[in-house]
């Protein structure tokens, strides 16, 4: 099939019907809790995800489940393709074999969801819809169980990938226990899209109720530039260079911090003779959604990208090399976060939807190529969708 211009949304989430039964089941966060609405008096569905949740937490509707609200959304966006993945806190508080249990049938699930979606009119052999399983990554569970998972996704046609927390088996995704893991889903090609859930501890906002505002703006982005700098850190990537990260809000501070981590890894002889190259060249290794919200931001994240190959183990102590801003936005992808963020009055287009299509579109030094890439391409091959 030739590349044409399609555009794919690679962070879209949804609670499955039976997560969200699951979810509804429970007396204790995370829930979906029936009030009474204070402003109708009708019965309303709240969600209650996050530790120490705000303002009695979030109306929830069949956006967050339904695939024809999916759909919907996505055709009131024009986008084409949506990869869609289980939102947190997947199945982080469960014991191992529920948790196992439940992965393999939410795979199952979604793979029915996605198959199940029409295929794009003007490319047949593409569905709608595909998706990132979900592996059982809780404390206890044994290696070969998520090793299983692994297999079990990559034998499912719709399930490219999978999204997972930064908690691994409780000792964050540094830990080498999960070594075994990795190999496993490079040799898959399963792609993983890494998203946070927990943010940074709550304290750190202090007493006043600013709603959702800092745990969602800073809590988690700081927390996936945590987990993937203790994974960089680690090796991971010399270790399974093949290996597919994509992460979640642009990487968070991470691109922001990448020459002064390079620096204290500089300095710190013992954590710089764990790695092979100069921390900045990880960066080029990884993927990078482009949830960004202003061109100014995600431009920035494209020239980071693009120079990390100055800091190869070859090339380093070369010293700057101009890196080309276009060469980042090949790993670059266009994500909308549905269902999360809805416009609170009624316009049909999001805002949040609107802003990220909008700053793709505004990138400085970047031409249609570019902007076709983040948009569609880059995901399509990603995927293997081409
Ligand atoms: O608004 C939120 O809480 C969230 C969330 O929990 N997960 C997510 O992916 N985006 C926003």
């Amino acid at each position: 099939m030739a590349l044409t211009s399609k555009l794919v949304d690679i962070h879209t989430h949804i609670y499955l019907p039976r997560y969200t039964a699951l979810l509804r089941s429970r007396s204790s966060v995370p829930r979906i809790l029936t009030t009474t609405s204070p402003l109708t008096g009708a019965p309303e569905d709240r969600l209650l995800i996050l530790d120490h949740e705000p303002s009695g937490g979030r109306p929830v509707g069949p956006q967050y489940w339904a695939r024809d609200e999916k759909l919907r959304f996505m055709n009131t966006h024009g986008i084409d393709v949506s990869l869609v993945s289980s939102a947190n806190p997947w199945l982080d508080f469960l014991p191992p074999s529920e948790a196992q249990t439940l992965a393999s049938q939410l795979n199952d699930d979604l793979e029915e969801y996605c198959a199940g979606s029409p295929t794009l009119a003007d490319s047949p052999t593409l569905k709608r819809l595909y998706g990132f399983g979900l592996l059982p990554l809780v404390p206890g569970i044994p290696v070969p169980a998520l090793l299983e998972t692994v297999q079990q996704i990559s034998k499912l046609p719709h399930l490219k990938g999978i999204i997972m927390g930064t908690r691994g088996i409780g000792s964050g995704l540094d830990d080498e226990s999960l070594d075994p893991v990795w190999d496993a889903l490079s040799q898959a090609g399963l792609v993983v899209f890494l998203h946070p859930h927990y943010g940074v501890e709550a304290t750190a906002w202090g007493p006043k109720d600013n709603g959702h505002v800092l745990p969602l703006a800073l809590g988690f982005p700081f927390e996936t530039t945590i987990a993937t700098t203790r994974l960089i850190l680690s090796g991971v990537f010399d270790r399974f260079p093949t290996l597919r990260l994509l992460l979640a809000h642009s990487g968070g501070a991470l691109p922001q911090l990448s020459s002064r981590l390079a620096s204290c890894i500089d300095h710190d002889p013992i954590v710089a003779s764990r790695l092979k190259h100069d921390a900045r060249f990880y960066l080029g290794q990884l993927y990078f959604d482009a949830v960004a919200y202003g061109p100014e931001e995600i431009g920035f994240v494209s020239d980071v990208i693009a120079r990390a190959n100055s800091f190869s183990a070859s090339t380093k102590g070369s010293g700057f090399i101009s890196a080309d801003r276009r060469l980042g936005s090949k790993r670059m992808l266009f994500g909308t976060d549905h269902p999360f963020f809805p416009p609170l009055n009624s316009t049909e287009k999001w805002r949040s939807v609107v802003e990220n299509l909008q700053a793709i579109d505004a990138v400085s030094g970047w031409g249609q190529e570019e902007k076709d890439s983040v948009r569609g391409n880059n995901a399509l091959a990603l995927f293997g969708l081409i």
